[in-house]
């Protein structure tokens, strides 16, 4: 695959075309990175990121992990010592997962966020924005509490993180698509460079086929699910004979296998009894949904199958999880 369709797979959008082009044409040595709030136990929504990671470093890119303790707790997400106890979880699930433990540097957002020269940018940065600016930034990442004053400054720290870690590209969900926007606006204020920016998509809930699939509302799917939990999640999905519902609706099914089992398996196998045509098998996204679209693939197959990669992917990450906890 081209460097730049490597680099650029699955995403949602990229900010700019242009740069990013740049960024593919020399990409050795590169430094791309994801910021996470620490939590205890992974879900596809870390994943889905991480995957991109995974890309990025096969394009030769040097990926950095932020372990954003400081903005878990400007978050409302508990006490910094509660904070670092789920990054330490946090960064055993991602190696396990295949993050290549020496090729991947973990930071820990404390461990530059609270230095003077941080700080005093921080400052400069919160003199040349709008609170209105600040908390629209911050509208999808924020829980539906009441606004406190940590967060508009959160955003504010995002941004610095570009500059701090020295990074040539930030990438995050579409959720944090506004603060890299504001990002892109504050920098150069500083006299710092604009840096592009990659948003990967965010997967419908599993069971409608609507929004966002979230840890806090509907079903998720995580690093502690068994074999059996995951089987019936993933039986109980949405899933009509369309890659396209009608409406808002997106398809999960396929959304899973197009943005977590695809990029990490050459080949999909749909095992299938001989007297129902027996074994399938795909090497892309799109024979399979064409499959599923025309019927010679029943979703009932379709959801086994994910069921069972699914499985595989977050099998070392569970086995950690069982294993920190014993
Ligand atoms: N806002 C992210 C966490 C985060 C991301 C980056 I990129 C940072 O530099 C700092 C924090 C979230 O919603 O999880």
């Amino acid at each position: 695959m081209e460097t730049y369709d490597l680099i650029t797979r699955n995403a949602e959008e990229v900010v700019t075309d242009e740069e990013v082009r740049e960024l593919a044409a020399d990409p050795d040595g590169k430094r791309a990175y994801v910021g996470y709030e620490p939590s205890g136990v992974l879900h596809l929504g870390h994943l889905l990121t991480a995957n991109k990671l995974i890309d990025l470093q096969e394009a030769g890119m040097e990926v950095v992990i932020l372990l954003a303790d400081v903005h878990a707790y400007l978050n409302g997400k508990g006490t910094f010592e509660e904070i670092r106890e789920t990054a330490e979880q946090m960064k055993a699930q991602f190696v396990a997962y295949g993050l290549d433990e020496d090729n991947t540097e973990f930071v820990y957002g404390s461990a530059f966020q609270l230095d003077e020269e941080y700080t005093l940018d921080l400052h400069e940065l919160e003199l040349s924005t709008t609170l209105n600016r600040s908390q629209r930034a911050m509208a999808e990442i924020q829980g539906d509490e009441t606004a406190k004053v940590s967060h508009v400054v959160y955003p504010l720290m995002q941004t610095l993180d570009i500059e701090y870690l020295d990074l040539d590209l930030a990438v995050g969900g579409l959720d944090q698509r506004k603060v890299h926007m504001l990002a892109r606006e504050e920098l150069p204020e500083l006299g710092y460079d604009v840096r592009p920016a990659l948003h990967t998509p965010i997967v419908a809930d599993l069971t409608s086929g609507e929004g966002k699939m979230s840890s806090s509302e509907g079903v998720t799917i995580s690093m502690e699910d068994s074999t059996d939990d995951l089987e019936e999640k993933v039986n109980s999905a949405f899933c009509p004979p369309t890659r396209d519902p009608e409406g808002d609706l997106e398809n999960p099914v396929l959304e899973l296998f197009e943005f977590h089992v695809f990029p990490r398996f050459d080949e999909i196998v749909v095992e299938r009894p001989d007297e129902y045509g027996g074994d399938l098998t795909y090497d892309d996204y799109e024979s399979l949904a064409a499959d599923l679209e025309s019927g010679e693939l029943h979703p009932a197959d379709a959801k086994g199958t994910l069921a069972t990669y699914l499985d595989e992917l977050i099998a070392p990450g569970r086995e950690k999880l069982r294993e920190l906890r014993a």
